[in-house]
């Protein structure tokens, strides 16, 4: 029986792929190429640094040293907390409160694993840290998923064993992370990408806690 729900951040509670890509794609054009929205996609769910080595391929860059990518990764940090910090509530996704305090008033606890070190800002401008009984983001976590760490994490400050949890994820390696911990999953997004999911919905305003007893 489920016990509790642990939440992806990006792409499940809101929706900052769209200042990723701004942020990135200043920093490509400042290098002189582009890259697409659909390329974009795929960095979702991954970390800062790797979205970076994707990108610096993406404009067949190979000429960086390691200290000019922190550097790199840096200067487009700095601009997506200028956008992030201008973030409200009203950027929740549709569902997505109400579905965390339906959890909450069930008795279930629920936690936030995201690979983001912007995690505690955000949550904040969105004033939902009041929602979440355990934080593990991007500060605390080594490996990224689909290594299990960030949601073990999660469920071992829950006190909650794995197979009690079900995890809400957009990534197919944020999928797979749950998967490999043992735990439940529930795809945000389109069935097509997210095939390993225990079932797809379009976002969290399509779940209900019935759903829950069917997983
Ligand atoms: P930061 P999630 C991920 O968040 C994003 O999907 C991904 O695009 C981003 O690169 C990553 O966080 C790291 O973010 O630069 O803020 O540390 O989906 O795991 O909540
Ligand atoms: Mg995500």
């Amino acid at each position: 029986n489920i016990k509790a729900c642990l939440f992806d951040l990006d792409g499940v509670i809101v929706d900052t792929a769209v200042y990723h890509y701004k942020a990135w794609k200043r920093l490509a054009n400042e290098m002189g190429f582009d890259f697409t929205e659909h390329q974009n996609e795929q960095l979702k769910g991954v970390s800062r640094m790797a979205s970076l080595e994707l990108i610096l391929g993406w404009g067949n860059v190979t000429n960086k040293t390691e200290a000019e990518k922190l550097e790199l990764a840096t200067r487009k940090n700095d601009w997506y907390t200028e956008m992030i910090g201008q973030m409200t509530p009203a950027e929740i996704l549709p569902g997505a409160r109400e579905f965390v305090q339906a959890c909450r008033d069930a008795g279930l606890k629920t936690a936030i694993g995201s690979a983001s070190k912007n995690t505690p800002t955000i949550l904040a401008k969105l004033e939902l840290l009041p929602l979440f009984d355990a934080v593990v983001d991007g500060n605390s976590v080594s490996i990224p998923k689909p290594d299990p760490e960030v949601f073990l994490k999660g469920a071992e400050e829950l006190n909650v064993e794995p197979s009690a949890c079900v995890v809400f994820e957009d990534a197919l390696a944020g999928i797979e992370a749950a998967i490999n911990g043992g735990m439940k999953t529930v795809g945000i997004g389109s069935p097509d990408m997210l095939t390993r999911a225990d079932m797809v919905v379009s976002g969290l305003d399509k779940m209900t806690l019935d759903i829950l007893d069917k997983l």
